[in-house]
């Protein structure tokens, strides 16, 4: 049925084509569709322990930890951006992007982690970032915690810790206070999935191992934390400031390496763990953890001694403060795997045993510098026509998607790759999705955490030896901007100075 839509839409394109006009509903962004790119503070701020910013758990798990950085690279300076935001701002305007994903880091603003000290410094520096967009008319994307919890709130447990959920929300009250009325648009958590599986495997900081357990007591405060600042907005804010409130989920697609059934059920396990775990407590019907993992974890825990299930229960209310809980889904999507069961064996509980599955890339799908990365632009189409029928059309702001390179300014494979998805993208918007918005992660090259800088995802390049982090456009910043300005994927464009470089390259 799809398929012959494709065809009717693609034979109607050509028809169009021969007879010289043009229909505006086909291949084209809307002018009110909103670009942006995106980045963290971690990433790019530096100025780690500058004008009172207490510590974060990043700081102090790459501190302790150098080896674990793949070009050990820390984000002790990162691109700087504490002290060059006008530099930052300026390669906005050079894009021409509607919005700018940035986040706040706690820390340099609540040293201690709670609201008792304010560090004026730290609240000065974001006021002057949003008062610079907004002289631009870009619209600042907020995100209140991009992984970087205060060092003294994990000395208390962090996540693990139930409070937690109130520091968080104590937390977003300071910040829609001091910036609710200029910022339309917040995002609560990025990636919980990220903050708590990879959080707490040792990949992450704070580099604790505890998983099957630790990572599930993780994720149900994060999402209750995400729950408990969307009801502050709506009660004290909403009103004065209308804004929107959100979350960032990493969701990548996943489907059987064959249509074998039993290929084909291990996707879906793997979606349920990866997708309904996150998805399921703000936009299905019924709310709560899917029902699916829920029974998989229980009979697990119960096999393994447990006295109980090791992903711990939403209470009734707690099932209601969650439920409905978001203005928008945003999207952070990278890849797709390929899904078969695993088969293995395994010593101790973990998410991995949980779902028994193992995933892979397809060998054919082009390979990006970082390992988990490979394109599949069908995946991102795939992913939001699933989403819209299991969970009755989100309206979705895409927050992440980009592509890793080495270092240089000939980033080809990412003009290629945004081409590609973006594509995509507009093949799930004729197809019914409500995406508002698409956000490339990144601005520049920044610290890709135990990355460190050699996974460059920067459409402008920085020289981290040089004094000033000196940012350079790359060719995927000159295509994304003419994308912007024309609002259509044209596959064969090049800068004209591109061109000129480019034959001088072969002469
Ligand atoms: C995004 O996550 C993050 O939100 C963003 O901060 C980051 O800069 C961007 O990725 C690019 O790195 O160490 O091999 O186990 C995307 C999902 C999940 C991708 C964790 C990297 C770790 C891979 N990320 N994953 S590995």
């Amino acid at each position: 049925m799809k398929m012959y839509l494709r065809l009717i839409q693609f034979l109607s394109c050509c028809v169009l084509c021969v007879y010289g006009w043009s229909d505006n509903r086909i291949r084209k962004f809307k002018d009110d569709f909103s670009f942006g790119v995106s980045t963290s503070a971690y990433q790019i701020e530096g100025a780690w322990n500058i004008d009172g910013k207490g510590e974060s758990i990043w700081d102090r798990f790459l501190h302790n930890y150098p080896e674990v950085i793949a070009d050990g690279r820390n984000g002790d300076e990162a691109c700087n951006s504490y002290h060059q935001y006008k530099r930052d701002v300026e390669m906005l305007r050079e894009l021409g992007v509607d919005h700018y994903r940035f986040s706040i880091s706690w820390p340099r603003i609540l040293p201690s982690g709670y609201p008792n000290i304010i560090n004026e410094k730290g609240i000065q520096y974001y006021d002057n970032l949003i008062n610079e967009l907004l002289k631009y008319n870009i619209q600042p994307m907020v995100t209140l915690y991009h992984f970087d919890l205060p060092q003294p709130l994990q000395d208390l447990g962090g996540w693990i810790n139930p409070l937690s959920v109130e520091w968080f929300e104590d937390f977003a009250r300071v910040v829609f206070d001091k910036y609710g009325d200029r910022v339309k648009y917040w995002i609560t958590i990025n990636q919980p999935n990220d903050v708590c599986i990879q959080g707490y495997s040792g990949l992450m900081a704070p580099g604790i191992v505890s998983k099957g357990v630790g990572d599930y007591i993780c994720v149900k405060n994060v999402m209750l934390a995400h729950a408990k600042a969307y009801r502050l907005y709506e009660r004290e804010y909403k009103k004065k400031y209308n804004g929107q409130v959100g979350i960032s989920l990493g969701l990548n697609w996943a489907h059987g390496k064959t249509n074998a059934t039993e290929n084909e059920e291990a996707a879906a396990i793997y979606r349920d763990f990866t997708i309904g775990l996150y998805m399921d407590p703000i936009w299905s019907e019924d709310g709560g953890f899917p029902r699916t993992v829920k029974e998989r974890i229980a009979k697990k825990s119960k096999e393994q001694g447990f006295k109980e299930s090791r992903l711990p229960t939403l209470s009734k209310e707690e099932i209601k403060l969650l439920k409905g809980s978001a203005d928008f889904l945003g999207i952070n999507h990278y890849t797709s795997f390929l899904v078969e069961p695993s088969g293995q064996q395994y010593d101790s509980p973990s998410i991995d045993d949980d779902m028994g599955v193992k995933i892979s890339h397809n060998k054919e799908w082009r390979s990006s510098q970082s390992m988990w990365l490979k394109s599949a632009p069908y995946g991102i189409y795939r992913l939001c026509l699933y989403l819209n029928k299991v969970y009755k059309y989100p309206q979705i702001y895409i927050t992440e998607h980009g592509w890793s390179t080495t270092t240089g300014l000939n980033d080809k494979s990412r003009v290629t790759t945004l081409r590609d998805y973006l594509s995509a993208i507009l093949f799930a918007i004729e197809d019914g999705t409500d995406i508002k918005g698409y956000t490339v992660w990144s601005l520049m090259d920044n610290v890709e955490w135990i990355a460190g800088t050699s996974e460059r995802f920067g459409l402008y390049e920085v020289d981290f030896d040089s004094k000033d982090k000196k940012r350079t456009a790359r060719l995927s910043a000159l295509v994304y901007k003419r994308i912007i300005e024309k609002r259509i994927v044209e596959n064969d464009w090049l800068p004209d100075n591109w061109k000129i470089e480019k034959e001088r390259e072969e002469l």
